[in-house]
C-alpha cells in the first residue's frame, strides 16, 4: 500500500465526444480521489515537454497536433497505487486491442489517423507523475 498522486488527462477526443463524465465516473467508481481538475488548451511547448520521451518518433508530430486540437481535461488523482491502477483502468495504448472493461477498450477505437486517439493519458511511474503534475498544475 502506498499513497500516490498521478496525472490523468482526458484527451481532446474524449472531451469532444462528451466522454469526460463517463471517464471521471470510472475514476471515482474505482475509489480514487479527484484532488484537482481543470480544462486546458495545451500548446506546443507544454506538449513537447509532456511527451519529451517521444520526440523524434514518427507519431510525434501527429500526436502534438491532435493533443492541441481542442481542450483537454487535466486531473490530479490520488489513491493507493493510483499510478498503476489508472494505467490498468485505461487499458493498452491501441484502443482496438485494449481489453474490454477498460476505458480505451470500451470507448475507443482506431480512427485510421496517424496517431492513436485513445481518450486518456495516465502517468506511468512515480517519476513521470511528479514531472507531469508539475507541468500541468505547477
Ligand atoms: P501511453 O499513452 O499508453 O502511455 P505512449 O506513452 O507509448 O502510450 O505514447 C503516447 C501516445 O502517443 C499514445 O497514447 C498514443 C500515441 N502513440 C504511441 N504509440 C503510437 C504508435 N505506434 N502509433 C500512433 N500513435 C502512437
Ligand atoms: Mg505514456
Amino acid at each position: 500500500m502506498s499513497h500516490e498522486e498521478t496525472l490523468i488527462l482526458v484527451k481532446p477526443d474524449g472531451v469532444k465526444r462528451g466522454l469526460t463524465g463517463e471517464i471521471l465516473r470510472r475514476i471515482e467508481a474505482k475509489g480514487y480521489v479527484l484532488v484537482d481538475l481543470k480544462m486546458v488548451q495545451a500548446d506546443r511547448d507544454l506538449l513537447t515537454s509532456h511527451y519529451a520521451e517521444h520526440e523524434g518518433k514518427p507519431f510525434f508530430e501527429p500526436l502534438v497536433e491532435f493533443m492541441s486540437s481542442g481542450p483537454t481535461v487535466a486531473i490530479r488523482a490520488a489513491g493507493d497505487r493510483v499510478i498503476e491502477g489508472f494505467r490498468s483502468l485505461a487499458g493498452a495504448t491501441d484502443p482496438t486491442t485494449a481489453a474490454p472493461g477498460t476505458i480505451r477498450g470500451d470507448l475507443g477505437r482506431d480512427w485510421g489517423l496517424n496517431v492513436q486517439q485513445n481518450l486518456v493519458h495516465g502517468s506511468d511511474s512515480t517519476l513521470s507523475a511528479e514531472r507531469e503534475l508539475a507541468l500541468w498544475f505547477g
